[in-house]
């Protein structure tokens, strides 16, 4: 009897924690409420099949305690059953993963007028790359890596030139725009998450990635690696401000060009060899 207690207790504990759970979602802040309505549907079925089996033992528990002189009977097969439960099974699963299908599907299908930003990922910080003024990014290669060019922009590429690079620091997105991330990694196996976005890919070395989203509210967001990626892992962390079209236009004018800081390495690197030198 005290099983059988157990076992509801748990059904019923578990339904009353996760309506009343203090854990839930960070409020959205984007597009992908697609992203949120699959996650309750799972939830929605698995719940139910969850309570479902766990009530169905406590019922057998009870039913069919031991009783002296009860045998119980032999029974290995039994075709109704097997159809009946495959059929529940198999369209249980079906109704899990077809909106997935719909949403991935969406989730990179970039829709047109979107600009582009990339992301690279490196132990253990987060850079950014936007356009410049002639909104197109330039090309990038692992080889062109040096001091003044950390995420490899390709310097034979015009069309990387003007492109705005953000070492290791904040990155700006306007409000209500869509934004198509491409993702890169220069080492190992990143994978670049919002959780307010609703959306996270991974980033893997010789590849670019990527999705696409719409900021719908202005605030500051944490971006976290989802991708176990060395001992800094847990560090590895940075920040997305969502800002009104003003603010984000005189954040853009801050922004070094890949010109710029071409050119400040060079400075630096005279610098260097000027002060050998003299020595
Ligand atoms: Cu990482």
């Amino acid at each position: 009897m005290a099983v059988v207690l157990i076992l509801v207790i748990l059904a019923v504990g578990s339904v009353v924690f996760h309506l009343f759970s203090p854990w839930w979602w960070t409020p959205i802040a984007s597009n992908w409420n697609y992203i949120d309505n699959t996650i309750i549907i799972t939830f929605w079925i698995t719940g139910f099949v969850f309570v479902a089996v766990v009530l169905f033992v406590a019922y057998c528990v009870f039913r069919f305690r031991h009783r002296p002189g009860n045998r119980a009977a032999y029974e290995p097969e039994n075709k109704k059953l097997e159809v009946w439960l495959a059929s529940v099974t198999s369209i249980g699963v079906a109704a899990m993963l077809t909106p997935g299908l719909f949403v991935w599907h969406q989730f990179v299908t970039v829709p047109p007028g979107t600009t582009e930003v990339e992301v690279v990922g490196q132990q253990w910080l987060w850079s950014f790359r936007l356009p410049g003024a002639n909104a197109k990014l330039g090309t990038s290669e692992i080889r062109a890596i040096g001091d003044g060019n950390a995420l490899g922009v390709n310097p034979n590429d015009p069309n990387g030139l003007d492109d705005l690079i953000i070492e290791g620091g904040e990155l700006h997105l306007p409000l209500g725009k869509p934004v198509k991330m491409l993702l890169r990694s220069v080492d190992v196996l990143h994978d670049f998450y919002v959780p307010e976005f609703r959306a996270k890919m991974d980033m893997v070395p010789g590849m670019v990635t990527y999705f696409w989203f719409t900021p719908t509210r202005t605030g500051t967001f944490e971006i976290l690696c989802a991708e176990l990626c060395g001992t800094g892992h847990p560090q590895m962390r940075g920040t997305v401000v969502v800002d009104e079209e003003a603010d984000y236009q005189a954040w853009l004018e801050q922004q070094q060009t890949f010109t710029q800081l071409l050119a400040a390495s060079e400075d630096q690197t005279k610098i260097a060899s000027s002060t050998s030198s003299s020595k």
